[in-house]
């Protein structure tokens, strides 16, 4: 028979190869580990500002310069995410300070480079409004991205907000007609297109929120920001002359306190935006016009455009998709095609 344990005096614990220091999971000094939301990361050197949400934070507090601790080290990491960080929090120059533990996050948005690459990109955490900025001209709007990135939007939980800037330079009649039967508001922000300042528009739409600015590079998202916060300091570029393309001239996230109450998130510009982690039911619930037609299809139906009975096309054809329902079926057969 076995020896029987009578007290807890009698046992004594063989000891560890390893030594004889009790390991516990949790380590004491993450009790009183400080709460902070990361506004940028630098390769491995992310930075944090103390408050539990962004919404709770100071705008004026000192950043803290935070590198991974080695629990986080392969966790992805990105602008919004609500971190706890333990070491040097005092956010002195030359300070670190170390991220030990990122809390569940409320929405996220991510892409993957392409509709067949399964890799996620996340581009940022717990926003709760994408405004996706699209150039009336130079570059000329990519439909397909816009529709790609509003589907991500959707299926995240995240409202979108299209922000059409450069109509100093063409009017934004196009970019209105694309969007005109999703319930997405569509906002003009081009150079002096008013007497007002160009984001007299936006601005109601983000004030509060905490707002990721998205779009291809050249666009404007960095001119944005700077006008929307002040002392910001993005970098600007100018959009290729030969190409219409933009220079990338931003290269990674970062968040910004906005004047009046809320948060923006600059980041770089993206050639593509892939959806290969979104299921087919997701991006057709994202497109709401054509949505209620599918409960007359067949069960199972790809609503792809040889999907024999697919009701999609009837309903169309009989204007319940408005306008815009031919271009709006044809983008959407295009995103469950590649993702097929
Ligand atoms: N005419 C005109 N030019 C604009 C407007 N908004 C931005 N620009 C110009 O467009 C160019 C690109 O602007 P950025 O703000 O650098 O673009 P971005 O979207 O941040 O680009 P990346 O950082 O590369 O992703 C700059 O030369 C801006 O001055 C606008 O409303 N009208
Ligand atoms: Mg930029």
């Amino acid at each position: 028979m076995g020896r029987v344990i009578s007290s807890a005096e009698e046992y004594r614990p063989r000891p560890s190869k390893r030594g004889s220091r009790p390991r516990t999971k949790r380590r004491p000094e993450h009790e009183d580990a400080l709460a902070g939301v990361v506004v940028s990361v630098d390769r491995g050197r992310l930075r944090v500002v103390p408050g539990r949400t962004l919404a709770e934070a100071d705008p004026e507090a000192a950043l803290l310069t935070c590198v991974r601790a080695s629990g986080v080290r392969r966790r992805s990491i990105v602008p919004g995410d609500r971190v706890r960080v333990v070491g040097d929090t005092s956010g002195t120059e030359g300070t670190l300070a170390r991220i030990v533990s990122v809390e569940e996050r409320a929405t996220l948005l991510r892409r993957s480079a392409d509709d067949t690459d399964p890799t996620e990109r996340v581009v940022v955490a717990n926003a709760d409004t994408l405004v996706l900025v699209t150039a009336a001209i130079d570059p000329a709007p990519s439909w397909g991205f816009l529709d790609r990135a509003l589907v991500a939007a959707l299926d995240a939980g995240i409202r979108p907000v299209i922000a059409v800037t450069k109509t100093d330079l063409a009017p934004a009649a196009e970019v209105r007609a694309h969007f005109s039967d999703i319930a997405a508001v569509v906002v003009e922000c081009g150079y002096g297109s008013s007497g007002l300042p160009r984001t007299s528009a936006l601005l109601p739409e983000i004030a509060g929120r905490e707002t990721v600015l998205l779009g291809q590079s050249g666009v404007g998202k960095s001119t944005l920001i700077n006008e929307l916060v002040p002392g910001a300091g993005r970098a600007t570029g100018a959009v290729n002359e030969v190409t219409g393309a933009g220079r990338h001239t931003s290269s990674s996230a970062w968040a910004l306190p906005l004047p009046s109450g809320g948060w923006v998130i600059d980041t770089p510009g993206i050639r593509s935006f892939g959806l290969a982690h979104v299921v087919p039911d997701a991006v057709v619930a994202a497109f709401e016009e054509l949505a209620p037609a599918t409960a007359d299809c067949p069960r199972g139906c790809t609503h792809l455009a040889d999907a024999p009975g697919c009701a999609l096309d009837a309903w169309v054809a009989a204007g319940h998709a408005g306008a815009a329902g031919q271009r709006r079926l044809a983008s959407l057969r295009r995103l469950l095609a590649n993702l097929g």
